[in-house]
């Protein structure tokens, strides 16, 4: 259950991961802590705003804990980790799609993909040849940082490469799950009003970055770019912002350096 939305837990499903089945036979997590528990035994809604409140300390607690299991790794691999986020449709695929084409050669991209349904994101990434593992959360709206250890479980991670996490499409719940990342990239497209980010404020205060995506369409619409990057800084006075069109490649050096500077950052270079 999410602690935002209250929305359903249980129903998660990693590709290649028997979930369930695992997890009916204790596991060790990197901690050294044991468990055998049933994926949602312990996100039952509780009655009243006491035990809620509780509940969602609880939730965000046990996050955090998996979040620093991830963390961990990344840093002792010089793994830059990276959780794209953004309302759906805002193009986080067709972008990573284009950065691993741009990349290839110079640095290594493995996916994880969440989305309630299909594989067809993970199928997208893996076209290009760049490993990637689906999750999919079922009624769940976002991904949890237990959900991508166990994806990483999946995944060929190399020494020094990057890891792009792209998160289920919402603006609201996946601003409070912590996986472990660097930063979190958002990204608005211009389709979607300049206003998101007030109305948005979380996920835009939990923002290393914002990619403004769909440039190309501005000629059609009325989207004031620069008014979205002062909402946003609003939010977020320490935003850095990036205008793009992935489907065009306007402006894509930029994010392309700003990995690679990330990366060699992480490697200590
Ligand atoms: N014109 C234009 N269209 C784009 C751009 N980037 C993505 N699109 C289109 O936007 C649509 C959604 O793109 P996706 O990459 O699937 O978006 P997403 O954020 O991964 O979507 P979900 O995973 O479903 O949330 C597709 O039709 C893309 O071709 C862009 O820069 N310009
Ligand atoms: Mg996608
Ligand atoms: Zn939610
Ligand atoms: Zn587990």
């Amino acid at each position: 259950m999410c602690t935002t939305c209250g929305c359903g837990e249980g129903e998660t499903k990693i590709e290649g991961d028997d979930l369930h089945h695992a997890h009916e036979q204790t596991h060790t997590h990197a901690d050294g802590t044991t468990h055998s528990h049933a994926h949602g035994h312990d996100y039952r809604p509780a009655q009243g705003e006491s035990r809620r409140v509780t509940l969602e300390r609880d939730i965000l607690a046990k996050n955090n804990a998996y979040a620093a299991q991830n963390r961990e790794r990344f840093a002792a691999q010089g793994i830059l980790a990276l959780n794209l986020v953004s309302s759906p449709g805002s193009g986080k695929t067709t972008l990573l799609v284009k950065t691993i084409e741009a990349l290839q050669g110079k640095l290594s991209i493995a996916v994880v993909e969440g989305d309630q349904q299909t594989s067809h994101d993970a199928e997208r990434i893996r076209a290009t040849g760049a490993p990637a593992v689906q999750i999919n959360t079922g009624k769940g709206c976002h991904l949890d940082a237990h959900m991508v250890g166990h994806a990483l479980e999946q995944l060929p991670l190399a020494r020094g490469s990057v890891l792009m996490i792209e998160n289920v499409g919402n603006l609201v719940c996946p601003a409070a799950f912590d996986l472990g990342e660097a930063g979190k990239v958002v990204i608005l497209s211009v389709t979607e009003g300049e206003d998101k980010p007030l109305k948005y404020p979380d996920m835009f205060r939990a923002a290393r970055l914002m990619l403004v995506n769909k440039c190309d369409l501005l000629p059609y619409l009325q989207f004031d770019v620069d008014q979205a990057i002062a909402y946003a800084r609003r939010v977020n006075p320490l935003i850095e912002v990036i205008r793009v069109a992935a489907t065009t490649g306007e402006g894509m050096p930029a994010w392309f350096d700003w990995i690679v500077k990330g990366a060699a950052a992480v490697r200590g270079q």
